[in-house]
Order: structure tokens, then sequence, then C-alpha cells
């Protein structure tokens, strides 16, 4: 393209162009999805000059990659990040805005990447960002699911779900690379061969196999030339056809073959923080590893560098244990099909892999039946009892003897059937092993790698708290605080060095500044009270405080405890003399997010939100002091536009359960405050934006553990602030109350394993806490700024730096335009 090429006038004709070549649509016929796709179009022909020049050079001068393997990559919407990167948003708003359109109203047409089920996901995406910004020569590998989360429809109460189908329409931003593609294979058998050398071998003959074929999906870095690359595998059939049954007159069988190999990856499996041990979800996992590995593989030959380098070359980091079998598949590749010799091989697999690990709960780890593993992946199930048979017999050799002690850390666990614990097998495949905020690193290290790390060492134990990107979560979803910013600082850098909003701080005194910063504030949060009564016709008060909870509704979460404070709010409100009721500080109380379909309590908790909701907002003798909002279909876009309209946000996991939390950042960083629990990674944001500025409450983590001891033999003990609300719901306010029961038995006879009766009180005085402080404005506003001012730490790309400097060994790659 020209130097011009982003003029006004060249933009208008480029997508005239597309709308003629590539839609083949008249001009004058044109909707808004069509000139999105247009748009779309000739953006994307500026972001490919700079992912050929970035690949290309990379090919050209190979330096060390890393590859970030992940099953989720939750992306969202592509086009203003796009322009926001290459800097050329401005233009693109007035060549559209002449053709007659408007770019915000195009933007809104696109369908969001929803590869992902929640912060797992979205924290691969923005590492993603960070590390084409950073210009690491990093390339994510994951799966093209055709469906991507579920979308989320609210039926009398209910969540209903309805597939996202997201590939409906052309998608601008992935590039199908017919020319590359491997062969998976599944089942079959091991057998005993020569080898080139006349040496023995094992070999993995026989099965089914499947094709990967590679889509690639441009991430632009922003402000550089620099652009990276996430690499999704789809699955396609190997034979496309199998003639000799459609001509027996078998079309079933025909076409059977090439519908189970697309179904491989039709569907991203909804579940969050539970494990249920599917075989088409292993296939899947081995799928994906196995397709990532024979590209890296087949890279990494071109080079013609000795196997001993590959570590010097290559550099793995598995996104919590989901691509843990690339640990034996690459184990297998060297010594079955390379011919290395184990401990060769054995010394490459441990210098190349990393592992990051993403939660503590029990019933997320991942662990495969030895039989269904044996079945699937048998030469990958001899490799593993092997890798655990070596790693044994020299913790017994070089450590300890204590039976109990190998039993422990044993790779394989000793139930009926044998299980295979992939985190173990993650840890020991890796020279180091991360969690994600400090406290949950300081609880892998004590809890559930403990054994490794006296065996290990604690060197092999770090933490990376984890980061955000400041420009999808302020500059790209927050205009109105991106220009307040900018002009105070002076210039944009901030967006690439989130330290310099330090700079902010000695404004936080200063009147006309708390003004125009509340301000934007309120647009931000009458932009969401539009959106809501455009699109639920419910009105709120953009006046009164907003008080957010989105994330994925689960028990440790604690979302119950949140609409049960609500009800306490309701109740007391309905018992206020008019006077005291006028001078209360009106909420409103806004939900999202999704349950995983078979989670029948985390179900019912949104049914309870939305009953709770309809009685209280249709209440007129509260006067509007409260209301409750759940919006459904919490996605990205969404995302986009609730999180920079929060006074305050809720992170109220129990103590020690949410390993960090990431969407806290996202709040604080737009000045939110954070009502959360003494978890994850708010005890470090509150260090960094200062402990005034955040309102904490609950046990601790270490006091956890006691409690529910106790609780289990001295009962618990429920509140009589507790006890009214559940005396509500039992008694039938917000509808029939059998339908409740079950929710309330996790509390009265469930032992309530999450601590909410524990920490009910204490969350009641901090909501009276959170309502006095917004009372007094300028003292609200100067913390508000004190939190965006603080949270330069919280960049996705401190973390991404950290992860190249300490485990991946990666230097940036600048490329020159
Ligand atoms: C497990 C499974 C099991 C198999 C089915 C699909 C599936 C999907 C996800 C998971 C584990 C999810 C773990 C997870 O999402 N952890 C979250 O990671 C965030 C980023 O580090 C962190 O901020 C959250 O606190 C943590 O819950």
């Amino acid at each position: 393209m020209t130097p011009e090429k982003n003029d006004t006038d060249a933009i208008e004709q480029d997508i005239v162009h597309h709308t003629i070549t590539t839609l083949c649509r008249g001009v004058y016929n044109i909707d808004k999805l069509a000139m999105y796709q247009a748009t779309a179009h000739s953006v994307r022909d500026r972001l490919l000059e700079d992912w050929n020049l970035t690949q290309e050079a990379l090919h050209r001068e190979n330096p060390k990659r890393c590859y970030y393997m992940s099953m989720e990559f939750l992306i969202g919407r592509a086009l203003d990040n796009a322009l926001n990167c290459l800097k050329v948003k401005k233009n693109y708003k007035e060549s559209v805005d002449n053709l007659g359109f408007n770019l915000e109203d195009l933007l809104v047409e696109e369908k969001d990447a929803a590869l992902g089920n929640g912060g797992l996901g979205r924290l691969a995406a923005c590492y993603m960002d960070s590390a084409a910004t950073l210009d690491y020569p990093t390339w994510g590998y994951g799966l093209r699911y055709q469906y991507g989360i579920f979308k989320q429809i609210i039926k009398d109460g209910y969540q209903n779900e309805m597939p996202d189908y997201w590939l409906n329409f052309d998608n601008p931003w992935e590039f199908p690379r017919t020319d590359i593609r491997y062969e998976v294979r599944f089942h079959g058998y091991v057998a005993t061969k020569m080898n080139e050398k006349g040496e023995s071998r094992m070999s993995w003959e026989g099965g089914d196999k499947v094709q990967a074929m590679a889509y690639d999906v441009p991430i632009p870095g922003f402000d550089t030339k620099g652009c990276g690359n996430i690499r999704l595998w789809s699955s396609k059939p190997l034979n496309t056809f199998d003639f000799d049954s459609f001509n027996a007159g078998d079309y079933d069988r025909s076409v059977s073959e090439q519908t189970n190999a697309q179904n491989l990856t039709s569907v991203l499996y909804p579940n969050d923080n539970h494990l249920v041990g599917k075989e088409l979800r292993l296939k899947q996992e081995y799928f994906f590893v196995s397709a990532s590995l024979q590209d890296i593989i087949h890279r990494f030959k071109r080079a013609k560098c000795p196997w001993k380098d590959f570590p010097d070359k290559v550099a793995v980091q598995m996104n919590d244990t989901h691509p843990t079998l690339a640990v034996p598949e690459l184990q297998r590749i060297l010594v079955d099909v390379e011919g290395l010799e184990w401990d060769d091989a054995w010394d490459i697999v441990t210098r190349t892999f990393a592992f990051t690990n993403h939660t503590v709960l029990p019933e997320a780890l991942e662990c495969w039946s030895v039989p269904m593993m044996e079945k699937i992946l048998p030469r990958h199930m001899q490799i593993i009892y092997d890798i655990n048979l070596f790693f044994l017999q020299k913790v017994e050799r070089d450590f300890s003897p204590d039976r109990e002690l190998l039993k422990r850390i044993s790779i394989i666990e000793e139930t009926s059937p044998q299980q295979v614990r992939m985190a173990y097998l993650a840890v020991v495949g890796s020279h180091t092993v991360n969690g994600v905020a400090a406290l949950h690193s300081d609880l892998i290290r004590k809890n559930l790698f403990n054994d490794f790390v006296k065996y290990y060492g604690p060197e092999k134990f770090i933490n990376i708290t984890n980061g955000i990107t400041p420009r999808r979560w302020l500059y790209q979803s927050n205009p109105g605080l991106r220009d307040l910013i900018t002009k105070t600082l002076g210039s944009e850098e901030w967006a690439t060095h989130l330290d310099q909003l330090e700079g902010l701080k000695k404004y936080a005194e200063d009147a006309s500044f708390q003004e125009a910063w509340a301000d934007v504030k309120f647009q931000n949060k009458k932009r969401l009270a539009d959106w809501i009564k455009t699109n639920m016709n419910i009105t709120v008060n953009p006046h009164a405080l907003f008080d957010i909870q989105v994330k994925r509704i689960h028990e440790y979460k604690r979302q119950y405890m949140n609409i049960l404070s609500v009800i306490y709010r309701y109740k007391s409100l309905k018992k206020m003399a008019p006077e005291d009721l006028e001078q209360q500080v009106p909420r409103v109380v806004i939900f999202g997010g999704k349950a995983a379909p078979g989670y029948y309590i985390a179900k019912l908790v949104i049914k309870l939100i939305n009953s709770a909701a309809e009685v209280i907002n249709n209440d007129s003798s509260i006067k509007d002091m409260l209301k409750v909002v759940f919006i459904p279909d919490y996605n990205v876009s969404l995302a986009e536009i609730i999180i920079p309209a929060s006074d305050i946000s809720q992170h109220i996991s129990t103590a020690g359960t949410e390993a960090s939390g990431t969407s806290n950042m996202k709040f604080v960083l737009n000045g939110g405050l954070i009502l959360g629990t003494v978890d994850g990674a708010n005890i470090e944001i509150g260090e960094q934006i200062g402990e005034e500025n955040i309102f904490m409450f609950g046990v601790l983590a270490d006091a956890v553990d006691d409690i529910r001891h106790n609780q289990k033999y001295h009962g618990l003990f429920i509140d009589a602030s507790l006890q009214v609300v559940i005396d509500a719901i039992q008694g039938g306010e917000f509808g029939d109350p059998s339908i409740f029961g079950p929710l309330i038995n996790t509390l009265t006879y469930g032992g309530d394993y999450y601590l909410i009766s524990t920490d009910f009180k204490s969350y009641l005085q901090k909501h009276t806490e959170v309502d006095d402080t917004y009372r007094d404005k300028a003292a609200w506003n100067k913390k508000s700024i004190m939190c965006t001012a603080g949270m330069g730490f919280f960049s996705s790309d401190r973390a991404v730096r950290t992860y190249a400097e300490k485990i991946w060994k990666l230097k940036p790659f600048k490329v020159e335009a």
C-alpha cells in the first residue's frame, strides 16, 4: 500500500472496493453488517502488512520463540482494537462518516470471538496483546471451536443456553491455512520396531486419524510494526469421502467419518473450575497438543539445529494442565520417532516446558482415568508410566524412601480405576511452575505441590501475578477517562508504560480535576443505564451508587452472599420511616455471569437474583432506593461497557479460593472501588493503591480450614441478619420457596462450605461503610483517582515481561518498517 494509504480518501476507496469485490454488493445497497465487513476487510489489509513483515523477519532471523499453549482464548471483538493499535481510528471514523455510517454503530455488528470460559481464557488474550505490543516472538496455539461459550438467555428468571455459532458470517479476522495440515492419531496399538540405526523402538500404529488444519488470527501490537499470531486448529476428516460405502449404498457410513472428525473441534466445554472427564474433551486436548507440537517441530527442523538446542529455540508455556499431554507427546516424538535416548529426550522436554496453575479447587484439577487414556492414547499411557517410574525412583534414591510420600507424589493415583494426575505430570515435565497471584502461589507451594517443593527445592515454584491489557481495558473501553488521563499526563505513553498513571496522584485532591473525573464516571454510568433501558427495559438512576458483580457464577465466588445481602438491604429499607428512607444512598446492584449448564446450584442462584429483582424493582414503597439487574449473556463486549461504569465492584470469594481474579484489576483501573475479601489479587491491589482505598472484609485464608472443621463438629452460627433473609425467602416473599430449598440447604444442612454465615456480618458492615463513604463526594473521588493511579503494576505488559525474563528467556525482536 502507498504511504498515503491511511488518508481518509484512500480508506473510503478501500472500503468501497471491498464492498464491491469481497462482498459482491452494490455500494448503495448496503446495511450496517455489510459495511462493518467491508471496513473490517480494509483494516485487515493494513494489519496483514505488519503480520507478513513480522513473520518473514522471524523466519529469516530465527530467534528463540515462545509458544503459549491454551485451550481457550477469549478475544472478544477485533475491529476497534485493531483501529487503535494501528492508530487509524480517527481517519476511519471520518471515512465511514463520509460513506453515511457511524463507526460506533459498525463496531457492535462484530460477533465476539468467545473461545473461552472466563478468567483463564481472557488472560491468554491479554497476554497475546502484551507479547505483540512488546515485540516478543510469541505465538498462541489453541483450538478453533465452531461454537464458543454458549449464549445465555434468561427465561422466567432461569438460565437457558443457546449455541454460539459465531462463524455464521465470514470472519475477516482469521486466515485459513489450507496448506498447513497435520495428521493426529487416536486409539491403535503399540508395536516394537527397528529404527534406521538398528535399535529397537516402540511404535504407535493403527487406530483412527483426523486432520488438523491451521487458522491464523493476527494479534496487532499497540504502536509497533510487530504483529503477533494465534494459530487455531480445526479438525477435518482425513479421507473426505468413503466412496466404497457410498457406492455400496451406505450413505450414512460414508459421511460418518467426516462428521466424527469435524465434531472434535465443534464446541468449547462450558465448565469453569469443574472437570467432567469426558472422552471428547481428552481427544480435544491431545488433538491440540499433537498438531501444535508437529508445527513447532517442523519450524525447528528448518534451521537444521541439533535436537539438544531445541530448548534454546523453543519455550512452551502450558496454560493450566489442559495442554499437559504435550509432555509425553514430545517425549514420544523424540524417543520413538527421532530415535533419541530416553534421558536425552527427557532433558530436552524438561528444559522446554513451563506450567501455570490457575486454580486450587480440587474439583477443577484434571485427572484422567487410566483405562480411558490407555484406550485413546495407548503409547502415551506407557510413557506416562515410565516418566512416573523414573521420577519415583529418583525421589526414593535422592530424597526419601518414605512410602507414604511416594504414594502422595506419584503421577498415578491408586484409586479404582487408577487416575493420571495431570497437574503432577505438568510439574514433573516442567522446569518452572507458577501461580497467578502472591497468595495463590503461596498456597500451591504450601498445599497442592508441597511435596514437590520439598523435593525440587523452592526455586522451581514462582509467582507471576496476573495482569490485564490497558489497551482494551481502558484505552478502548473508556475513551472519556483515556482522554482525561492523556490530557493530564501530557501524552498517551501511559498506554504502554502503565506505571506513568502514578502521575495522577498529585491531582487526587484537586477540585476541578475531581470534577472532570467524576463527570467521566457519570457519563459511563449513563451509557450503561441507557444500555439497560434499551435492552432490558429497566430504568436505573445513574446518580445511584452502581454496585457490580460480573463473573462466572460459582459457589466459591459467592454471588449467593451478595443477593442475600441485597435482600437484607431491601428488608431494612422497607422498615424505615419515610424521612430515614430519603437519607439513604440509592443503589443499583448489577449482576452478570454464566453458570455451567450442569451446575444446578449456580443456576438456582441466578433464579434467586431474578426473583428478588422482580419483587424489589416493582416495590414503589422503597422509592427507587434499590434496583437489581441481572444482565444476560455477560461477555467481553458487555464487560467493556459495564466495567467503566462501576462505583463499587465485588470480588468476594471465600478466602483462599480465587486464584487471582482479573476483573478486579479492570474495575480498579477504571476508577472503581473494590468491595472484596482478602483473597487472590485483591490483596496486592490493596498494597498498590493503599489499604485506605479498598473495602476489605472477611476471614483470612489460613483460618478457613479450622472454621470448616468447627462448623462440622459444632454446627454453624446463623446471625440474626442472615436469619431475616432466610425467613423472607422461606416465607415465599420471592416466589415459591420450594424452588430455593436446595440453595438454602447449602447453608443450613450443607455445612456452609464457602463460609457465607461466617462472613455475612462483616460483609454487611462494609456495605454500610461504602454507603457512608459515598456520601462524601470529594473523599470518594479522591479514592477513585488513587485507584487508577496505583494500577501500573497490573498491566499484562509487566506480567509478560516477567514470564519472558524469568521463564522463557526470551528477548524482544523488533521489526522495522
Ligand atoms: C478447568 C476445566 C476442566 C475441564 C473442562 C474445562 C475447564 C476449563 C477451565 C478449568 C480451570 C479453570 C481455571 C481458571 O479459570 N482459573 C482462573 O484463572 C484466572 C486467570 O489466572 C484467575 O484470575 C482466576 O482467579 C481463576 O479462577
